[in-house]
């Protein structure tokens, strides 16, 4: 009965479109009226119109009847199609949340001049809204409520998300480890993709403890609603209103299970091709002889890949954008791994709008095996982060060179930096003196988003001082998209100079489509935390995640370098610069 609720979705779509516009009521209740047919008939309206028997429902008129066919032949109802082009698409959207009508929109439109969904949300939430005739507290509640949920349903969760919730998990199930064998995250999360449907939990256990398994899985703490709980698969909705999926598999299938629910779908089509074409099937269950169903392995995901003749492929590029053909051959580059990493380049302190002292953050750096650290607190025209002006960086310096005297004879060094702004004519907000005595400096734009920022970015590039750009797109996962930039032009600057582009982990700013750009061209990036108290300094395994989906070589990632090198990355760019070599 698919058709018959997505027919019947879009009547009420065209139905309130027309009430948005003004149009005449009775049009816009015989599409109510069909909409209402078609969501309580009883029988598939494909079979109905297959039998002909459509003609005869009571409430289908013949232009209606037209409208359905024609969907079920082209997917489409060019009425539809056409009187969407007459509302702002934004509000369109918003007709979707449950609590929110035409009429409102009607109103917020020409009442309001409310023309965007963050307008009307704004609107909503500053009150601005109870202004409009007939919209009493209780309204507002409602559509409060309605846009919290139909955001949460609509919204796929930021990989930061799903990466606590799977961590969190995976804690829960250390509960029971006498029960299974192996546990791992899957899905797009394993493939650390920049947001994440639903989380999917895979274990490997002896059939036996099944069960319990299961029990244990749907009794975690912030389940909201099971929504299946068998014996080979269960699914929960967290209070958050995130879903997750658990699977259990007996030891001897675990690798093939981990590949097929690891993805990605188009990466798992393309291998199982390269199977069937060698007389092998593959399925999560293992990899078998086409012909006899003989089992021939699956225990590892690297023997599913072995007895096809691939390479193990990292699971942050199984997407099938060349992967599998470099597997083939055995060419695959070694992405950067988290072992590699021998720093973190961004960071905060409760200097600027940071939550832990200096110490504290160098302390939990020194913990993580660092060899080094960069402070990098803001500058002084970021008032509301608490930015610093010169006079307290040099008061910071003091304090870093005393951390230092601790520090260095036990191989670890804090770096003197800071996270400069870049104004908006593109200057940076300290003097050239001061730039000067920073051990690493990181350039961001932090005002003015709406516009085209490439000349703010390759003027901070051109400063001999600034060694990194912070989150270069200025894209902040559920607020912001990112600003014009001519990428281009900014790639072949960082290149010519010797500036490095920054993947900022909370942002996931460079994407991973960029990294692979900054990989094919030669660019430099750094993977950084930005992190704004010690427990974000633990993400970095989430950004070396985020640099592998972009192919990311550890060669061209500043972090695996040794501090001579990242002092000699420094010192080149300055001797560059200020040689008048390069612009
Ligand atoms: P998501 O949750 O939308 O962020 O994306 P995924 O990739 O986690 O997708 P999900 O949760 O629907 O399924 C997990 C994996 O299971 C998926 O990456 C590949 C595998 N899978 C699921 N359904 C199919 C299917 O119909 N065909 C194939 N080949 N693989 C599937
Ligand atoms: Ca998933
Ligand atoms: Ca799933
Ligand atoms: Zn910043």
């Amino acid at each position: 009965m698919e058709k018959n609720k997505e027919i019947a979705r879009i009547f009420e779509r065209m139905a309130d479109i027309l009430e948005f516009l003004g149009d005449n009521p009775y049009r816009i209740n015989t599409y109510r009226r069909v909409a209402n047919v078609l969501s309580e008939l009883n029988e598939n309206v494909e079979e109905l119109v297959r039998k002909g028997k459509i003609y005869r429902i009571p409430g289908l008129g013949e232009s209606s009847v037209e409208k359905i066919i024609e969907y079920l032949q082209t997917g489409k109802i060019s009425k539809y199609e056409e009187l969407k082009k007459q509302v702002p698409e934004d509000l369109l959207e918003l007709m979707e949340v449950p609590g929110i009508g035409p009429k409102t929109l009607k109103l917020a439109y020409e009442r309001l001049k409310i023309k965007t969904k963050e307008e009307f949300i704004q609107a909503v939430k500053s009150g601005k809204l109870a202004f409009l005739p007939g919209m009493g507290e209780k309204k507002l509640q409602n559509i409060l409520r309605g846009l919290e949920l139909w955001q949460k349903s609509r919204e796929r969760m930021s990989l930061l998300e799903a990466y606590d919730i799977g961590r969190g998990l995976l804690k829960y199930f250390e509960g029971v480890k006498e029960l299974y064998e192996k546990i791992e995250l899957a899905g797009s999360l394993r493939r650390r993709k920049e947001t994440v449907g639903d989380i999917d939990l895979l274990v490997s256990a002896r059939k036996e403890n099944w069960k319990r398994l299961h029990q244990h899985f749907v009794a975690y703490p912030s389940v909201k609603e099971v929504l299946l709980h068998g014996e080979t698969k269960s699914s929960i909705v967290l209070e958050n209103g995130r879903q997750v999926d658990f699977r259990t598999v007996e030891p001897h299938q675990w690798g093939s299970a981990l590949q097929y629910f690891t993805g990605s779908k188009e990466h798992n089509v393309r291998v199982r091709d390269i199977a069937k074409a060698k007389g092998l099937k593959l399925s999560e269950y293992g990899l078998f002889v086409a012909d006899t169903e003989e089992w021939l392995g699956g225990r590892t995901e690297e023997e599913v890949y072995e007895l096809i003749g691939m390479q193990w492929v990292p699971p942050e590029i199984r997407e099938n954008t060349g992967e599998v053909e470099l597997a083939l051959e055995g060419r695959l580059p070694k992405l950067v791994e988290l072992k590699d990493i021998k720093g973190d380049f961004h960071m905060h302190t409760n200097w600027s709008d940071g939550i832990n002292t200096l110490e504290e953050m160098a302390q939990a750096c020194y913990e993580l095996g660092y060899q080094y650290m960069v402070v990098g607190d803001h500058s002084q025209s970021a008032r509301v982060a608490n930015g610093l002006d010169p006079a307290r960086y040099r008061e910071q310096f003091k304090l870093i060179e005393r951390l230092n005297e601790y520090y260095n004879p036990r191989g670890f060094y804090i770096l003197k930096g800071c996270e400069v702004d870049i104004l908006p004519d593109g200057s940076l907000d300290l003097p050239d003196e001061l730039l000067e005595e920073f051990d690493f400096v990181v350039a961001s734009i932090h005002t003015r988003f709406n516009q085209d920022n490439t000349y703010r970015i390759l003027k901070a590039i051109e400063s001999p001082y600034v060694n990194l750009i912070g989150h270069p797109t200025g894209k902040a996962y559920g607020t912001r998209e990112s600003y014009p930039l001519d990428m281009e032009r900014v790639f072949e600057l960082a290149k010519e100079t010797g500036t490095a582009l920054e993947l900022n982990i909370h942002r996931a700013d460079l994407s991973p489509e960029l990294v692979r750009k900054c990989m094919e061209r030669g660019v430099f990036i750094a993977i950084v935390t930005d992190a704004h108290a010690v427990k974000h300094l633990s993400y970095m395994e989430l950004g070396v995640g985020l640099a592998r989906r972009g192919w990311a070589v550890p060669e061209l990632v500043l972090n695996t370098k040794d501090l001579e090198s990242i002092k000699a990355f420094v010192r080149r760019k300055r001797e560059l610069m200020l040689s008048g070599r390069v612009v």
